[in-house]
């Protein structure tokens, strides 16, 4: 299989964590994509131009990182991170959309505050998207006291996981941490998993 990533990337992290506890990352070559790049022939593979895209063995081409988790998922035998059925697959899934919206939020604000020239950041915006974060924080913090966000990994972990370290590296002046000391806690232990550890951001 080939994966088009990009290190920074919190969606990539998802996939990346994902291959690691299934115990297939090296049956993934990685490759480098510059989303930017025009000639980078990403559209081929996703027509969306977007990073992670999984390229399988059978050369059929997947996105986006949840489709590529759940195929991973399929891939290797042991725990499955995602509950083929019942409540449970919802639960995990709502836990993924949570981390995923987050997300969202999160890369919404850097690409503005990253491409628009200063004078033209529309304020209003960014404090909209950032309160989509801190209630996203709020919520977690009270499943953990509610028991619903686990030490085992699944995809809905995982994606919380990704989306925290997202914070900590692109948003470190939010403190995210204050006042949460349960989602601290839990994301201390979650963070040191050696698929976690292994795949922090970084910029290039
Ligand atoms: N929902 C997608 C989001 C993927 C995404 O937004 N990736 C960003 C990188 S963090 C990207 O490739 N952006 C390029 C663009 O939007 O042109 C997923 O879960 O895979």
């Amino acid at each position: 299989m080939k994966l088009r990533y990009s290190m920074t990337s919190p969606y990539v992290r998802k996939v990346v964590v994902t291959a690691a506890e299934k115990g297939l990352s090296d049956k993934i070559k990685l490759v480098p994509t510059n989303t930017r790049d025009a000639n980078s022939g990403l559209e081929k593979d996703n027509p969306l131009g977007k990073v992670p895209a999984l390229i399988t063995d059978d050369g059929e081409s997947l996105y986006d990182s949840p489709v590529i988790c759940e195929y991973l998922d399929g891939q290797a035998k042991g725990r499955r991170l995602i509950p083929a059925r019942g409540p449970k697959r919802f639960k995990v899934l709502k836990l993924q959309a949570l981390g995923d919206g987050m997300l969202d939020a999160a890369v919404a604000v850097m690409m503005e505050k990253r491409f628009r020239p200063p004078e033209k950041l529309h304020q209003p915006d960014i404090d909209r998207q950032m309160g989509k974060i801190t209630n996203g924080l709020d919520a977690l913090d009270a499943m953990i006291a509610a028991k619903e966000l686990g030490r085992a990994p699944t995809i809905g972990s995982i994606a919380v996981g990704c989306a925290l370290g997202y914070l900590d590296f692109r948003f470190p002046d939010l403190k995210w941490r204050r006042g949460r000391p349960k989602l601290t806690r839990w994301f201390k232990g979650f963070a040191k998993r050696p698929s976690m550890a292994g795949s922090e951001p970084k910029d290039a």
